[in-house]
């Protein structure tokens, strides 16, 4: 009989990376537990981490390379003969069409990868093209983009010290479900509650009465899209009363003047209509997060995917700079990770090229995904031919998704690197599945950077990989090396570089970046190092949040931008919008403005195979306010037909009041009843994708993010 072993790791499912604990025997895993000595989450788990075994043991993983057949059904290949084909034929496509007929997207659990932080960058370099693409701009360009504008780099985001502040205000985000984004606090809902019962409050902003709001001291319907116009009147009472103060930020924060002279076009009267919100309650609001010792504001996915999404990003760090909120304890902070990825990664610029065909602008090498399906639809030079997807699925999680789901049909060849064969995958004639995430090492890099609290931790292994699997880093450095070598001396050049990279391997690079980083003292000093933090099974505790600025700014002059042109240019629209609204005001009462919504036993769209978190009564409905329903004649239970310019879709209905009026909500990642997916337990119970009916015209100029909420759809009984 095998002794029953025990395993601590993050997980890394989701950006509250959890520790787990994970008791096995052999092979086997008995139990996942949270991990009560864990010095960030305590304890905390959420049931998509407990659902890690199933991901584990899921039959439908792939475990070996796949090639496709002409007939369509799907043939074991080896390692070697799929590298080799991958290469040679986005060389071959390359060599005939140009650089930029070779495509790439990488989807959100390659965040969550420490081997693909680590060496899909400089893959994806190695195909010099421009056609570059990932989740971001369907999630948080917009910050990335006020960021950089702001404080001069794309990854230099505030998070919420949540457990210092005395008033949060969340917009368009419901941490109690998502378990926190751009911000990593594990165990939110026990954090609110700890705020509260400090005697502060929660204030929350959002079209639905979420699980969050239902924690809140006060929930605030605003009409989907709207944020800004928000933002911009509490601005305007802040300055117009005279409770403007920047305290120790003054000394280096330029704009402020022309802030000032910004929002005084935005009284709360003016825009009460268009949000939803009366006039008085933003001026109280105003006055209240001025007032509180230390407030901070947060938007997260609701703020960002929509028109104004960078505009609303920008204000919300306006908001927390000009009441002195910014940098300060209990406030936005800047946390300082054992691994400093603002050195690694670009600062970022905007604009530098355009995509091909609409012209969106690129940010830090990346074009806006939502012009993927005409990249590759349109032909001329610079068509995109061939696609490469890492860990994503653009067909459910991108906007007009069925126009995309078409276009990868035409491409000559496509390669996914995945786990499984899903309604983009699909479309590959290569799949390069890596190893589970218990089958490798890991480290929280880009979560770390985004915490709440400064700690380090480092996952080991669970199992050995299988002797013919491959980890993601390794798939990368594979395909780098062949793509790499182009003449003898490039070979030779690319074999030392990926001998050398092969020699470190994933925890040597770590042991590195642990040494040099910020509390690192170089190869022989005794900072820390990969050994200290390996023997904290549980994860080492570095302290509270502290204040970084001006010394962590990453502008030239080393001073926070408040009012950049980028935005202030952008407010033409900001404005114009308003005159419409005047203009066009209940123009159709039969218009709704269609959100999504996130559930905690989902993940986006990937772990509906899971039996354990899919039972249960169905849960992609269209939610919809009572009075619409009245008026539009339907009943509980009706399926509905919805439809919007590109496509449409039919849900069942539930009616409920926690939508507001005008709204309806569903949520995204399902979808799974297209044929030739390999996904047994998820297409017992499909739903529809949202995406099927969100606009790809509809972007956030400002940066091409998609525009996914707020689409405006009519309802039909189906
Ligand atoms: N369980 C679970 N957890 C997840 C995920 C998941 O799929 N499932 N996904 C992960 C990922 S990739 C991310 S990026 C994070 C996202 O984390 P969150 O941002 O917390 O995600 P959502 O739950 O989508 O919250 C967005 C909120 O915005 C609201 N909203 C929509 N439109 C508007 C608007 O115009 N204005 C305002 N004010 N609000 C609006 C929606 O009603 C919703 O409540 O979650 C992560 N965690
Ligand atoms: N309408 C609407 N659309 C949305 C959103 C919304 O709120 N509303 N949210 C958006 C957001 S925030 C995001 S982040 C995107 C997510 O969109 P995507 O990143 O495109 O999609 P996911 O559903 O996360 O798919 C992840 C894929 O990675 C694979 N995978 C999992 N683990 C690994 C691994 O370790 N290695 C590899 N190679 N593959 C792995 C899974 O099998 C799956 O195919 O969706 C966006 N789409
Ligand atoms: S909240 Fe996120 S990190 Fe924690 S257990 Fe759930 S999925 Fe994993
Ligand atoms: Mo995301």
């Amino acid at each position: 009989m095998l002794e029953e072993r025990r395993h601590y790791r993050a997980c890394n499912l989701c950006e509250a990376i959890c520790g787990l604990e994970i008791t096995a025997r052999g092979e086997e895993i008995l139990r996942i537990e949270g991990d009560r000595q864990d010095p960030f989450s305590r304890g905390y788990i959420c049931p998509k981490g407990v659902a890690l075994q199933d991901l584990h043991n899921d039959p439908n993983r792939l475990r070996h390379p796949a090639r496709r057949t002409p007939g369509g059904s799907w043939e074991r290949i080896s390692w070697e003969a799929a590298f080799d084909e991958v290469a040679t034929r986005l060389r071959d496509i390359q060599a005939r069409y140009g650089r930029n007929a070779v495509a790439i997207y990488q989807g959100n659990p390659a965040v969550h990868n420490f081997g693909t932080v680590l060496s899909f960058p400089s893959f994806a370099r190695t195909l010099k093209t421009k056609n570059i693409y990932s989740a971001s701009s369907v999630d948080q360009l917009p910050h990335m983009v006020a960021a950089h504008a702001m404080f001069g780099h794309g990854l230099l985001l505030p998070v919420p010290d949540v457990d210092r502040a005395s008033f949060f205000l969340v917009m368009g985000a419901n941490p109690v479900v998502s378990n926190g984004s751009l911000m990593t606090a594990p165990g939110m809902s026990r954090r609110l509650e700890a705020l509260r019962r400090r005697g502060g409050r929660l204030v929350v902003v959002d079209p639905r009465r979420t699980e969050t709001a239902a924690l809140a001291d006060q929930h605030l319907f605003i009409r989907p899209g709207t944020d800004a116009y928000l933002l911009l009147a509490m601005l305007h009472v802040l300055f117009a009363e005279g409770r403007v103060n920047l305290g120790r930020l003054a000394a280096f924060t330029d704009g402020v003047e022309i802030l000032a002279a910004v929002v005084r076009e935005f009284p709360p009267a003016r825009i009460a209509d268009l949000t939803g919100i009366a006039a008085q309650t933003i001026a109280t609001l105003a006055r209240e997060f001025a007032a509180a010792p230390a407030a901070v504001c947060y938007g997260r996915v609701g703020l960002s995917i929509q028109a104004f999404g960078t505009t609303a990003q920008w204000l919300v760090n306006a908001l927390n700079i000009v009441t002195g909120n910014l940098d300060r304890e209990g406030g936005a902070m800047f946390p300082k990770a054992a691994l400093d990825p603002l050195e690694r990664f670009t600062a970022g610029h905007l604009g530098a090229w355009k995509s091909r065909v609409r012209g969106l602008p690129e940010f830090a090498g990346e074009l806006p995904v939502a012009a993927l399906a005409e990249e590759i639809l349109t032909p001329g030079e610079g068509q995109a031919r061939a696609l490469v997807t890492v860990a994503g699925n653009p067909v459910l999680s991108t906007p007009n998704g069925k126009r995309l789901d078409a276009a990868l049909a035409t491409l000559e060849f496509m390669a996914a690197v995945d786990i499984y064969i899903n309604e983009t995958t699909r479309h590959a004639h290569i799949i390069l599945p890596p190893t589970g995430s218990l089958e490798h090492e890991n480290y929280a890099a880009i979560f770390h950077h985004l915490a709440a609290r400064n700690t380090v931790k480092y996952s080991p292994a669970l199992f050995a990989p299988a002797s013919d699997t491959r980890h993601d880093w390794q798939i990368f450095l594979e395909l780098e090396t062949r793509l790499a070598s182009r003449t003898p001396f490039e070979s030779l050049k690319a074999q030392f570089r990926r001998g050398v990279r092969l020699g470190l391997g994933v925890d040597g690079m770590l042991d590195l970046a642990f040494r040099f980083g910020p509390y690192g003292s170089g190869l022989f000093g005794d900072g820390l190092t990969l050994a200290k933090v390996k023997a904290a099974a549980h994860g080492l505790d570095l302290g509270p949040l502290q204040p970084a600025l001006p010394g962590r700014l990453w502008t030239k002059d080393k001073r926070i931008a408040l009012a950049p042109k980028l935005l202030t240019r952008d407010l033409t629209r900001v404005k114009k919008r308003l005159a419409d609204a005047d203009v066009s005001r209940a123009q159709s009462n039969e218009e709704l403005l269609l959100i999504g919504r996130r559930q905690l036993r989902s993940n986006n769209s990937w772990m509906h195979n899971s039996e354990r978190l899919t039972r249960g009564k169905a849960r992609c409905t269209l939610l919809i306010h009572p009075e619409d329903a009245r008026r539009q004649g339907i009943r509980a239970g009706d399926r509905v037909k919805v439809v919007s310019r590109v496509g449409e879709l039919v849900a069942p209905v539930e009616i409920s009041d926690e939508v507001m009026p005008g709204v309806v909500s569903l949520p995204h990642g399902w979808g799974h009843d297209r044929p030739g997916i390999q996904l047994d337990v998820a297409r017992r119970h499909p739903g529809v994708s949202l995406n099927d009916v969100t606009d790809e015209q509809l972007v956030d100029e400002a940066c091409g993010n998609a525009a996914l909420s707020g689409v405006p759809v009519r309802l039909k009984r189906a």
